[in-house]
């Protein structure tokens, strides 16, 4: 299967309201000025990639909107509006339609009681590995499978244990390899793939992000950065220290996907 060459995303601004987004984790509120910093040079390292860039504004109203990855699943040639579990983020997908139709003519949507956050989505080739966590339910997940298949494309179902989302554990890096956190080590669901473990003392950074060939690494990982170079990956490190704060990583800060 040839590797995707992303061409478009999608990035949202991260608003004030950040402090108050949804965290599982104890590092502090995050810096609103400094993780606009961030965002924008994440949205330089996407336009040096060769992706055009679309910066949707910030949105006050919903703390977590700037991890635009969640409310929706871009493909070649459709896109789906997804439906999050996460109470608090439901209005999300309100002006969702609207941005995807200057790019899609094709726009499914997934409606409660299923819920599915696209964090849970991880592609990789035609296929779509889908988590069921906390946030994507078996009904979401069965929802979108059905879509795909409609679309000559194909689903399947990892059940997660401790992680919020499937990619905050396993990354596709192209080329048959899998950044796995201890998680998804073991899963028999990836065995067929070339398997990189990140250890527990970095399992941030198993949200990496490949993009058009290089693979960027959250900054503060050197074992984790290293593998990955190993395998043959040309490496670019961005601090995101801001979005972890609130359990975002790279993946979640962007829709990608590559027009027909
Ligand atoms: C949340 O809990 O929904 C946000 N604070 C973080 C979302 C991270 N998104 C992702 O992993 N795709």
């Amino acid at each position: 299967m040839a590797e995707p060459l992303f061409t478009n995303a999608i990035v949202r601004l991260p608003a004030p309201s950040l402090r108050d987004g949804l965290t599982s984790v104890d590092f502090g509120k995050p810096d609103y000025r400094k993780a606009l910093g961030q965002h924008i040079k994440y949205t330089e390292t996407l336009i040096q990639l060769g992706l055009n860039v679309k910066v949707l504004p910030e949105n006050n109203l919903y703390p977590d909107s700037t991890f635009i990855e969640d409310v929706a699943l871009c493909t070649p040639s459709f896109a789906v509006i997804t439906s999050p579990g996460a109470t608090s983020r439901r209005g999300e997908t309100d002006n969702m339609r609207q941005v995807l139709s200057e790019y899609f003519n094709i726009i499914e949507e997934i409606s409660l009681p299923c819920t599915l956050e696209s964090g849970d989505i991880m592609m990789a080739g035609n296929h779509f590995y889908i988590g069921i966590s906390q946030r994507t339910n078996n009904a979401g997940a069965d929802q979108m499978i059905k879509i795909l298949e409609n679309h000559g494309m194909t689903g399947s179902k990892v059940y997660l244990g401790k992680m919020l989302h499937l990619k905050s554990g396993a990354s596709y890096l192209e080329n048959n390899t899998m950044l796995l956190s201890g998680e998804f080590f073991g899963n028999k669901e990836f065995e067929k793939y070339n398997r990189i473990l990140v250890g527990d003392d970095e399992s941030y950074a198993a949200n990496s992000l490949w993009v058009n060939g290089k693979v960027l690494v959250p900054d503060g990982f050197p074992a984790t950065r290293k593998k990955i170079e190993e395998a043959g990956y040309e490496t670019i490190i961005m601090d995101v220290s801001e979005f972890r704060k609130l359990d975002g990583g790279l993946s979640c800060l962007s829709l990608r996907w590559e027009s027909q």
